[in-house]
């Protein structure tokens, strides 16, 4: 049996204050440190041995896997970060809180942003600072490749060729690996490993810090998949993120 397992990273200081975050590196919360040391040794109670591990250029998910490796005493495996492994691009709304944006613009309307398959929100003109083309953490991808904004179809159309060319490959040699990225470009991966179709992708919403596992068979096929922790707890925390677009996300009226 191989095994990946894909993880959220901790608690962000823009989880925290609900506000769409993208591709801003923001850092984790206390809370969002704590929650990745609980992950890690989590993973270390269930036995689990990575034989490499993959994240993005982001902070939040960066200081996460350190934490989730430290716990383990797995400090030492070979880690690749990768751009493509970054936040779906969330564009104008970057930076926004996104219960305001739900009064502003309607509940229903900022759903349509944060999970549908193929709507983006409007793009960052080129002149705004936030244009990930003035970060030199970039400066090796091709312009028409770093995105102004995005839809999760454009966020899976950027990291599937780095699932499929560089992670999914490893584990002809490799039987154990993880992935510490964010709530949608995770969503992007579940997508195409679940056969997902577009219009349920709407309903996956992902917490921090819960390791997801997939089973694969010696063939690589998919055998079975499921969250580490208390079924309960998980689903409560999945509705906190669906929440969070809400006009009122910790059930003020
Ligand atoms: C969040 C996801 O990304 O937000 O960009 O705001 O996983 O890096 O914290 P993450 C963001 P939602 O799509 O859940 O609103």
């Amino acid at each position: 049996m191989k095994r990946i397992v894909l993880l959220r990273h901790g608690e962000s200081t823009w989880n925290k204050d609900n506000r769409f975050t993208g591709w801003t590196d923001v850092d984790l919360t206390e809370k969002g440190i704590a929650d990745a040391n609980q992950a890690g040794t989590l993973l270390k109670e269930k036995g689990f041995h990575f034989d490499k591990a993959y994240t993005s250029f982001l902070k939040r998910a960066v200081k996460t896997l350190n934490c989730v490796l430290d716990k383990m005493d797995q400090d030492w495996i070979p880690v690749e970060k990768s751009w493509r492994l970054n936040e779906k691009h969330y564009g104008v709304l970057q930076g926004l809180n996104k219960s305001e944006t739900a009064s502003k613009y309607g509940e229903e309307q900022v759903l349509i942003w944060r999970r549908s398959f193929n709507v983006a929100p409007k793009a960052l003109s080129e002149d705004d600072p936030r244009n990930p083309k003035t970060d030199t953490r970039y400066k090796e991808v091709p312009d028409k490749d770093l995105p102004r904004t995005e839809s999760l179809k454009e966020t899976v159309e950027r990291i599937l060729p780095y699932w499929k060319c560089i992670i999914f490959p490893n584990l002809a040699t490799a039987n154990e690996l993880l992935v510490v990225a964010h709530g949608n470009s995770l969503r992007g991966i579940i997508k195409y490993l679940k056969h997902i179709p577009d219009e349920e992708i709407v309903g996956l919403n992902l917490p921090t810090a819960i390791p997801y596992v997939f089973e694969f068979d010696d063939d690589l096929n998919l055998k079975k998949d499921y969250f580490l922790g208390d079924p309960e707890e998980i689903k409560k925390l999945m509705e906190a993120v669906a929440d969070q677009g809400k006009t009122t996300p910790d059930g003020r009226k």
